[in-house]
C-alpha cells in the first residue's frame, strides 16, 4: 500500500477510469486537512482509498468471500479473500473533524446558498453520476457482489435521487396560518445544520442518493459513515461531488468500522439529525445514543414484507414480480417480498408456477451477471444457512431451489435460490428477516385471515396485494400495517418520489419523496403581532 504522504497531490480530475495506479482525484470536503481523501485506481475497477489515518484496516474482496473488518476476523478473511482494497479505519476523532468541517460549511457560503444554487450543484451531480454510470456499476460490483445489471440500475437509480432533489431544493416552502386578528404568523423550514448518516452495504448508492440528496437539497452539510462491507462507489461519488463545486465541508465521508466510527457519529453532540438503514439492534442502540443529545432520528430497519395473492388475481403479471422481489440483490434488500400468502383453491397452482421459476435460477459471480450474485460475507451466508437448517429440522418442506453455477469459486459466499411451502406462521422463516433468496409460501382461506397473516410479524415495511376486486384494494391497502402497500405490482420500480418507511421494527419516518425533505428540515413558527 503506498503511503498517502508520499503520492502526489492532483486537482481532481473527473475523467473516467485512469491507468493503473494513477492518482484520479484528491478531495478536499473539509476545512481542515484531516478530511483529504486520496482516490487511486489500482486495476482496471478496483479503487484504492487513503486519508492520513495511519492505521489502515485490510478489505478482501467479497466476489469470493468474506469482508467483515473485525479485526478479529481478518486472518480468516484473509483466508479466503483476495486482496482488493484498503481503507482508512476512521475514529471518533475523525468523526469529530468530520462535523466540525460540516459545521463550519452550513454556518458559512453553504448556508447562505439559495435553494435554487443548491439545485443546480445536485443537477450536476447527477449528471456527473449519469456520465460515469458504467464506472460506478464496475466498482460497485466489485465491491458489494451484486449483478453489474442490478449495479447498473443503482447507479442511475442515484442520479435519478440526485436530479429529483435538484428540482425540489427551491420547492420547499413554508406556510402562513389564519391566526387571531392583530397577527401574521408563517412557518420557515430550516435544514438542521449538520446531519449523519449512516448506510448499510446491500445498497450503498441508492441509499446515499435518498438520504445524502435529500439532506443537502433541503441545506443541510452532511457526514456520511458508510458500511465497512461496501463503500468504495460512494467514495468515487463523493470525488464527484467534489468535481462538480460543492463547497469544502459540505459533504465529509468518514470510513471504517460500525462499532468506531459508526457509534462515534451517532454519539456525537454535534449531530442534529441522524438517518440509519441497518439492523434492528444496531437501529435500537443508534437511536439511544441520538436520544442521549436529543437528536432526531429516521430508521429504516428492514422487514419481512408479505405479497398477498387473492383467488382473482392476474398470475401471469404476478409470478415474476413475485420471485424478482425475493431474488433481486440476492435477497438482501430490506423491503424484500419474502413471505408469500395464497388463496388456497390457487395454492398448489400458484407453487408450481413458483417451483419451475425457482428451479430455473442460478447464482454465480458478479461478473457473470446472472439471477444472483454472492451474499455480501461469510457472517451473512452463515446466517442464511442456519435459517435453512432450523427449516430443514423442523420440517418445512422444500419446494424448489435454484442452482449455483458450477465455476462459481467454491469458497464463494453464494446461495442457490430457495423455495419453501408450508411455512407454519409461527416458525422464523415466516416471522425473522433471512436477508437472503429464501421465499416462505403459505396459503390462506379467507380474507381475514390473509391480512392477520400478513400483519402477524414484527415488521411493517412494505406489503404486496394482488386482486382485481377494486373495493378489496382500498380495503386491503388500509388494513395491512406497512409503510408502502402495492396493488397489482410490487416496488413500483423503486420510486425515487415515492415516501418509503416503516411501521413496528421496521422503523420510524420516511425517506424518499418530499416527505425526506420535510424530516431534513425543522419547522420554525413566526407569530408577528402588528395590530
Ligand atoms: O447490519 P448493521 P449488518 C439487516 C439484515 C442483515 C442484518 C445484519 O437482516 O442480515 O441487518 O447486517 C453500521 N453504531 N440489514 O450487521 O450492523 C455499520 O457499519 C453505529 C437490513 O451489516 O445494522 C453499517 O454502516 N453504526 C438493512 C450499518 O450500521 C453502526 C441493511 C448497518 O450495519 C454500529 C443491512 C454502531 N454500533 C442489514 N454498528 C436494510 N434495512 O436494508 C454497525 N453500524
Amino acid at each position: 500500500m503506498p503511503d498517502t504522504a508520499a503520492g502526489p497531490t492532483v486537482a481532481v480530475d473527473d475523467q473516467s477510469i485512469a491507468a493503473a495506479g494513477e492518482v484520479v482525484g484528491f478531495i478536499d470536503l473539509g476545512t481542515n486537512s484531516v478530511r483529504l481523501l486520496l482516490v487511486r485506481i489500482l486495476t482496471d475497477h478496483a479503487v484504492e482509498t487513503i486519508t492520513e489515518q495511519k492505521e489502515m484496516v485490510r478489505l478482501g474482496d467479497n466476489v469470493y468471500g468474506d469482508k467483515v473488518l473485525r479485526p478479529d476476523a481478518m486472518d480468516r478473511a484473509l483466508s479466503v479473500c483476495r486482496e482488493f482494497a484498503e481503507l482508512a479505519r476512521g475514529t471518533a476523532a475523525d468523526v469529530d473533524a468530520a462535523v466540525r468541517a460540516a459545521r463550519a460549511a452550513s454556518q458559512g457560503n453553504w448556508g447562505r446558498m439559495a435553494a435554487a444554487d443548491r439545485g443546480r450543484l445536485l443537477r450536476r451531480w447527477a449528471d456527473a453520476v449519469e456520465a460515469h454510470r458504467d464506472e460506478l456499476a464496475q466498482i460497485e460490483s466489485q465491491d458489494t457482489g451484486k449483478p453489474l445489471k442490478q449495479a447498473r440500475a443503482d447507479a442511475a437509480a442515484l442520479a435519478r435521487y440526485f436530479e429529483f432533489y435538484a428540482g425540489a431544493a427551491d420547492k420547499l416552502h413554508g406556510q402562513t396560518i389564519p391566526y387571531a386578528e392583530g397577527y401574521t404568523v408563517l412557518t420557515l423550514r430550516e435544514p438542521h445544520g449538520v446531519t449523519g448518516h449512516i448506510i448499510p452495504w446491500n445498497y450503498p448508492m441508492q441509499i446515499f442518493g435518498r438520504s445524502v440528496g435529500a439532506a443537502l437539497a433541503a441545506g443541510n452539510a452532511c457526514v456520511v459513515k458508510p458500511a465497512e462491507d461496501a463503500c468504495l462507489s460512494l467514495l468515487r461519488v463523493a470525488s464527484l461531488a467534489a468535481s462538480v463545486g460543492f463547497p469544502p465541508g459540505v459533504l465529509n465521508i468518514v470510513t471504517g468500522l460500525g462499532a468506531e466510527a459508526g457509534q462515534a457519529l451517532a454519539d456525537h453532540p454535534g449531530i442534529d439529525h441522524l438517518s440509519f438503514t441497518g439492523s434492528p439492534d444496531t437501529g435500537r442502540r443508534v437511536a439511544i445514543a441520538a436520544a442521549a443529545h436529543h437528536c432526531p432520528v429516521t430508521l429504516e430497519l428492514g422487514g419481512k414484507s408479505p405479497q398477498i395473492v387473492f383467488d382473482d388475481a392476474d398470475l401471469d403479471a404476478a409470478l415474476p414480480v413475485l420471485v424478482n422481489a425475493i431474488i433481486q440483490n440476492a435477497g438482501q434488500t430490506c423491503s424484500a417480498g419474502s413471505r408469500v400468502l395464497v388463496a388456497a383453491p390457487l395454492y398448489e397452482t400458484v407453487l408450481e408456477r413458483l417451483a419451475e421459476r425457482f428451479a430455473a435460477l442460478r447464482a454465480g459471480p458478479a461478473s457473470m451477471d446472472l439471477d444472483l450474485g454472492p451474499l455480501i460475507n461469510r457472517r451473512q451466508q452463515q446466517r442464511v444457512w442456519d435459517f435453512l437448517s432450523d427449516a430443514q429440522a423442523d420440517g418445512v418442506p422444500l419446494a424448489a431451489q435454484g442452482e449455483i453455477v458450477d465455476d462459481a469459486p467454491a469458497e464463494g459466499c453464494y446461495q442457490a435460490p430457495v423455495l419453501l411451502r408450508d411455512v407454519p406462521a409461527d416458525h422464523r422463516l415466516w416471522q425473522d428477516e433471512v436477508f437472503g433468496p429464501v421465499l416462505a409460501v403459505r396459503p390462506f382461506d379467507d380474507e381475514d385471515e390473509a391480512v392477520a397473516s400478513a400483519n402477524g410479524t414484527k415488521y411493517g415495511l412494505v406489503a404486496g396485494v394482488w386482486t382485481r376486486d377494486g373495493a378489496r384494494q382500498l380495503r386491503l391497502a388500509r388494513r395491512l400495517e406497512a409503510g408502502q402497500v402495492f396493488v397489482n405490482n410490487y416496488g413500483a420500480g423503486g420510486g425515487v418520489e415515492l415516501p418509503f418507511g416503516g411501521v413496528k421494527a421496521s422503523g420510524h419516518g420516511r425517506e424518499k419523496g418530499f416527505e425526506a425533505l420535510y424530516a431534513f428540515t425543522r419547522l420554525k413558527t413566526v407569530a408577528l403581532r402588528h395590530g
